[in-house]
């Protein structure tokens, strides 16, 4: 199918090429960007590795930049390829060269300096750039607080140009640029003490803050900017034009919003606080368990840092944790799930992983098989907090509802009715706290992906130990013995 479609696909560029052909020879007209795009059935497409951009997760290639113009080329029916630049200035000078890239996706401000080497798209996110320091200093507040500061920025960064700017204002104000990092390494080293202050956009602090849990905003500087794409400069406008069209239509069906919620929603979800405590926890915690996850999801195949993200829900990874219902210990089994699953000692946070573990894969199996992945993962967390007999009489209303009892979206929407007397007297089972299995199911989900971004190997800088908790873009393992609790 695969094949035939391809074939298909190449068929029909075949078919534009010498469409193309004829019309050079019948008006001797240079094809235009879009045409010869077109024609070679491949969108070239620059960006930056990062995972505000572009990196690789469980399911392969990712991040925001990709996922949008993956459907920018799926709606035009060309194949996406993606290269990456080291740096801002490199990435300007490779877009639009013969045979290169035609089109940069990399988280640009369409800054006055850039309008020279590239032309930029109608706007697709709103973006504010932030002073960043080390929580513990003195917050800066204005900008003669950067004065005597050690402050390092991208090179060929909007940020370099904002401080140069800045820095005709305030002679005084000393900076350094530099084209070896990325804006996690730039967190990174204010989180360290290894800098006073960088500056950086909003969006990418959004990001990354679950990993640095001493990074604070210390003040926005200046006003809001827009994230474009870009295309080479020059008069032909046809590659722009479709991108532009293709942008409106992302924004007018949600597609936009919804891939901002996931990238950048974070803290919204968990919160400034809930982020910088779980890049702590992060941090403190979670070496201390790494191994019994890996090894018990091992033993049942499942993905670790799934069962890292249940074990952060249920317990923020602390082996005593215990809830007014009496359900204990870093996965919060239940006695009789204990007994039920053979663990012993609920306390004991390797008996508690392989308990939960087990039980994950038991109440999966449960399951009816008309649900598919990845909402058969979502359904599982489901049945494991809120038990399989409630589960199943919200797919009954789900279903009852004209909604799909299938699609995790469609029944998440229901389950709150289980508290409500006017549903639950219909159901089975009766009375549950039908919104519970939601966030739950919620959270999980956002640390799952949050754990995904900070165990993938290409951000690391250096070969993936087998063990090891790596914060992206750092080259440094963080400590397996035992730290002090919070
Ligand atoms: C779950 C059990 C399910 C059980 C449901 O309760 O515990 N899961 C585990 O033990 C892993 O087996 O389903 S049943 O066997 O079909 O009845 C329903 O009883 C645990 C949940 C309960 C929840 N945490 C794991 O997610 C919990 O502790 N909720 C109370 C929070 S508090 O009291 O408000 O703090």
């Amino acid at each position: 199918m695969f094949a035939q479609s391809a074939f298909r696909t190449r068929y029909a560029h075949w078919l534009s090429a010498i469409g193309i052909l004829l019309l050079l020879g019948g008006c001797a007209e240079e094809p235009s960007a879009l045409e010869r795009v077109q024609a070679e059935g491949v969108l070239r497409v620059i960006t930056r590795n990062s995972p505000a951009t572009y990196f690789q997760d469980r399911n392969g290639e990712t991040g925001f930049e990709y996922e949008l113009v993956k459907r920018f080329a799926d709606d035009l029916d060309l194949e996406l390829q993606i290269e990456t630049a080291d740096n801002l200035d490199e990435l300007f000078a490779r877009l639009g060269k013969p045979g290169g890239p035609v089109l940069a996706a990399a988280g640009l401000v369409e800054s006055d300096g850039r309008q020279q080497v590239a032309r930029f798209s109608t706007p697709y996110l709103e973006v504010t750039p932030q002073i960043i320091y080390r929580n513990g200093q003195q917050r800066p507040t204005r900008p003669d607080d950067l004065l005597d500061k050690r402050i390092l920025v991208l090179k060929g960064s909007s940020h370099a140009e904002q401080l140069a700017a800045l820095k005709v204002e305030f002679p005084g104000l000393n900076y350094e640029e530099s084209a070896a990092v990325e804006v996690v390494d730039l967190l990174r080293m204010v989180d360290e003490g290894q800098i006073d202050l960088t500056l950086v956009d909003s969006n990418e602090l959004a990001m990354n803050q679950v990993y640095f849990p001493n990074v604070r905003v210390a003040f926005d500087l200046g006003d809001s900017q827009s994230l474009a794409w870009a295309v080479a400069p020059g008069e032909d406008t046809s590659l722009l034009d479709e991108v532009n069209a293709f942008l409106q239509r992302a924004q007018q069906n949600g597609s936009l919003q919804r891939l901002k919620e996931r990238y950048y929603g974070h803290v919204d979800v968990l919160g400034y606080v809930g982020a910088y405590t779980f890049a702590k926890h992060l941090q403190q915690r979670l070496p201390r368990y790494e191994k019994h996850f890996r090894q018990a999801a091992q033993v049942q195949g499942l993905d670790w840092r799934l069962l890292a993200a249940m074990g952060y829900q249920e317990s923020l990874w602390q082996p005593s944790a215990t809830s007014k219902t009496g359900v204990r210990g870093l996965m919060m089994l239940t006695l009789r799930t204990a007994q039920a699953m053979g663990v012993s000692n609920r306390l004991d946070p390797k008996q508690s992983i392989d308990g939960g573990a087990k039980y994950i894969v038991h109440v999966k199996e449960l399951l009816p098989e008309s649900i598919q992945e990845p909402d058969r993962t979502w359904f599982a967390l489901a049945a494991y907090n809120v038990g399989g007999g409630h589960l199943e009489d919200a797919r009954k209303l789900t279903e009852a509802e004209g909604l799909n009892p299938d699609k995790w979206l469609d029944v998440q929407k229901i389950l709150p009715r289980l508290s409500q007397k006017q549903w639950y007297s219909k159901t089975r089972y009766g009375y549950a706290r039908g919104g519970e299995p939601v966030h739950f199911v919620r959270n999980i989900r956002r640390y799952y992906d949050i754990l995904t971004w900070v165990t993938q190997p290409q951000l690391e800088g250096s070969q993936v130990a087998e063990s090891g908790l790596h914060v992206p873009g750092v080259n440094k393992t963080l400590p397996q013995e035992d730290t002090p609790p919070l």
